[in-house]
């Protein structure tokens, strides 16, 4: 059930803005100043620096002010005054994103919640919890674990990346396989939409079926329908029985698929070259012996029908080697990142293809094996955009979709446009014009 609150006068149907005493003088930057007090609105390079730099450093954009509300109330200021000044506003959690979307790329406001952190209680009766936009996934998964509980959703990323940005990029992590995608975590939502206006959904009932649940449109929208203040998450109770983790080095990728089977918790792979440049760059021992073009991780608390041949270690600690992948490639230059999914019956021919293309850089494949999610990454190609078009187009030849679980962000808007069947793309455009007439949030994002 949703309902719209909103601190304005509701004269004949239309929202009538609250009276506003602006003196024109101010302006914009002195508006916004008002609403969440002058420190929390950045106007210095230096100040904005990191916040209008992405995480690979290969977008930097530029914001015609950084401003960090503290409250549900104060975002809601913000958002009516940049409509009523026309003035397009970017919307940022932990800025971990890897496709742009969270970066201002034509002086846009960046409005970041991070301070929008509260954390309400577990509420063991339905097993869930209301978080701030701004929490943390690291934080989150500490309240849950502190109730014995557990927060499904996992990224390398958990310290810097929020409950919003999971929420607006759907993200995925090592968990999909078991537990399922952000989507499935969302129990309610409240969010300010680009009137100002408040919906919340965040106080319905664990089971209820009364109407279209559209609040749920935000779920994957990028920060492109509304600003998302605070969430209602599942929990779950944590595994009893004992979890092992294998390494098994193989030739192909489909071997891998055959290590899926009853108590499976994750089935991540990574090529050589992820090994070779993790184990260089963290100076770790070589985890097997012998020399494979791929490795797969398996957390699992059944059995594996780990056959002589495969070579396997059974080792928590085997994650190192997975969960260094992403810092140590950025270690070796600013690369071109393309989150895919191609079909699993698909996947080693996608691996062959890919190798095999004149990219002139250094190709890392690694991903989420059980829903055929590569992470494709080139490092050094003089050329990343012929790179990205032949490597998206590869993906969508193959009945594959150009992004899994990271978002289209301004990477991907330009192929989503030209991949996405018609239907589709309307659709959303008549949900963007319903909430953002105006295209004032996040206009690079899917309509750029
Ligand atoms: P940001 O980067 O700040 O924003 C991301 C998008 O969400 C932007 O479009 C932004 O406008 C929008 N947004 C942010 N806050 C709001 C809000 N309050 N309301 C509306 N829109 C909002 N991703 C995965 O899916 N799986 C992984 O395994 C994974 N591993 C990672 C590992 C590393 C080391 C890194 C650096 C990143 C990884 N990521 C992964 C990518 C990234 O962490 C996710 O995309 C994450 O969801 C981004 O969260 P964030 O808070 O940093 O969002
Ligand atoms: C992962 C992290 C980001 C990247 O490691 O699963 O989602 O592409 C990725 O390196
Ligand atoms: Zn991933």
């Amino acid at each position: 059930m949703n309902c719209i609150e909103s601190t304005d006068a509701m004269v004949g149907g239309d929202l009538v803005p609250e009276s506003r005493s602006v003196s024109p003088a101010v302006g914009l930057i002195g508006d916004l100043g008002e609403a969440v007090g002058p420190d929390q609105v950045l106007t210095e390079p230096d100040l904005k620096a990191g916040y209008v730099r992405d995480w690979t450093g290969r977008w930097i954009g530029n914001a015609a002010a950084v401003v960090r509300p503290g409250s549900v109330e104060e975002v809601q200021r913000v958002v009516r005054i940049c409509q009523e000044a026309g003035a397009p506003l970017v919307p940022q959690g932990g800025n971990t994103g890897l496709v742009g979307g969270s970066i201002p790329h034509r002086g846009e406001v960046l409005v970041s919640l991070r301070r929008l952190d509260r954390l309400g209680p577990v509420d063991h009766g339905t097993r869930s919890v209301i978080a701030g936009a701004g929490v943390t996934l690291g934080r989150l998964q500490a309240h849950a674990r502190e109730e014995d509980l557990a927060y499904a959703v996992d990224l390398a990323s958990r310290d810097s990346a929020t409950v919003a940005g999971t929420i607006a990029t759907n993200a995925g992590g090592a968990y999909v396989v078991s537990r399922g995608d952000t989507r499935r975590q969302v129990l309610g939502l409240e969010v300010v939409l680009a009137d100002g206006s408040l919906v919340s959904s965040l106080e319905t009932l664990p089971k209820v079926s009364t109407g279209p649940d559209v609040i749920q449109t935000m779920i994957g929208s990028e920060g492109t329908l509304g600003v998302i203040t605070s969430a209602r998450l599942r929990l779950s109770t944590p595994s009893e029985s004992e979890l092992m983790v294998v390494l098994v080095g193989m030739d192909t990728l489909t071997d891998g698929l055959r290590l899926m089977g009853p108590g499976l918790r994750a089935i991540e792979f990574f090529d050589r070259a992820c090994l070779e440049a993790v184990i260089e760059h963290r100076g770790l021992a070589r985890p097997i012996p012998g020399d494979f073009l791929f490795y797969v991780l398996v957390e699992t608390t059944g059995n594996l029908a780990l056959d002589e041949s495969s070579s396997a270690v059974v080792d928590r600690s085997l994650w190192v080697y997975r969960e260094s992948i992403t810092e140590t490639i950025n270690g070796l230059g600013v690369p071109l990142k393309l989150d895919v999914a191609v079909p699993l019956d698909r996947i080693d021919g996608f691996a062959a293809v890919v190798r095999a293309l004149d990219t002139s850089g250094e190709v890392f494949l690694y991903g989420h094996l059980a829903e055929g999610n590569f992470h494709v990454n080139v490092v050094g190609s003089p050329d990343p955009d012929r790179a990205s078009e032949e490597i998206l187009g590869l993906v969508v030849s193959m009945g594959g979709a150009i992004a899994s679980e990271h978002g289209i962000g301004v990477a991907k808007t330009d192929r989503w446009r030209r991949t996405t069947d018609p239907g589709s793309i309307e659709l959303a455009r008549r949900v963007k014009e319903a909430l953002d007439p105006n295209r004032i949030l996040n206009p690079g994002v899917f309509w750029g």
